[in-house]
């Protein structure tokens, strides 16, 4: 396993100290997330039931018999949400959205106490923007979406992927994203943008980074 896993892994196996037995749990998408998942099966923890991010986390929730329940049939909130993130701040505003499942992610984190975000050191940043910020758009939209991004400054490209949703994903490069919560609502706006990949309304609440030296906490 190449360092970045290693990461990865440390700061997915950190988590588990957060999951609440015979709670519901909030799962996300993703690389990080997958190797939590794993960590989740081989721990004896049993959950009442995961709530998925995608159909990717959902099928492999499965494979290992954990149960996945709808949102839907949730009454309340969700105690405690794990995911990763693409980019994290010193104010534990993300960009999301890398593998297509913002969306999902977007909702959940929303329905959740808790976000307990996992992550290799290489997530850390000063400011958001370096990786390109994904959008889930209507179809219909994908044009004039990207020509509103090019009116805010940046270079939008169109994604080669269909969502769970149906929908495109528009990744909008260059983008000097200084107040990450009033350009989220600011994109927000914009009609046929379903989702921005900036989580500045709703960030992290715990930050759990694998480092080579071990996992750093931050709260
Ligand atoms: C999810 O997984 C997404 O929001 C984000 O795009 C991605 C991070 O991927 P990885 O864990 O594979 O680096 O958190």
């Amino acid at each position: 396993m190449d360092l970045q896993n290693e990461l990865k892994q440390k700061a997915a196996a950190a988590a588990l100290e957060y999951v609440k037995e015979g709670e519901y749990l909030g799962v996300g998408t993703g690389s990080t997330v997958s190797f939590f998942i794993t960590e989740l099966a081989t721990s004896g923890k049993r959950v009442k039931g995961c709530v998925s991010s995608s159909e990717a986390t959902t099928r492999q929730l499965l494979a290992y018999g954990i149960p996945v329940c709808d949102l839907n049939d949730i009454v309340g909130t969700i105690p405690v949400y794990v995911d990763g993130c693409d980019e994290i701040d010193g104010n534990f505003c993300m960009i999301k959205g890398g593998g297509g499942a913002l969306t999902r992610e977007k909702i959940l984190a929303e329905a959740s106490d808790m976000y307990v975000c996992i992550a290799d050191a290489s997530k850390e940043v000063k400011q958001l923007g370096k990786f390109p910020l994904p959008l889930e758009v209507i179809p219909m939209a994908v044009s004039s979406v990207c020509r509103a991004m090019e009116e805010l400054g940046g270079h939008p490209t169109v994604r080669d992927m269909v969502t769970d949703n149906g929908n495109n994903i528009v990744d909008v490069h260059g983008l000097q994203i200084k107040e990450p919560t009033r350009l989220e609502a600011a994109i927000n706006q914009i009609p046929g943008v379903v989702t921005c990949g900036i989580f500045g309304k709703r960030g992290a609440d715990v930050l759990l980074i694998g480092t080579p030296e071990g996992v750093r906490t931050l709260k």
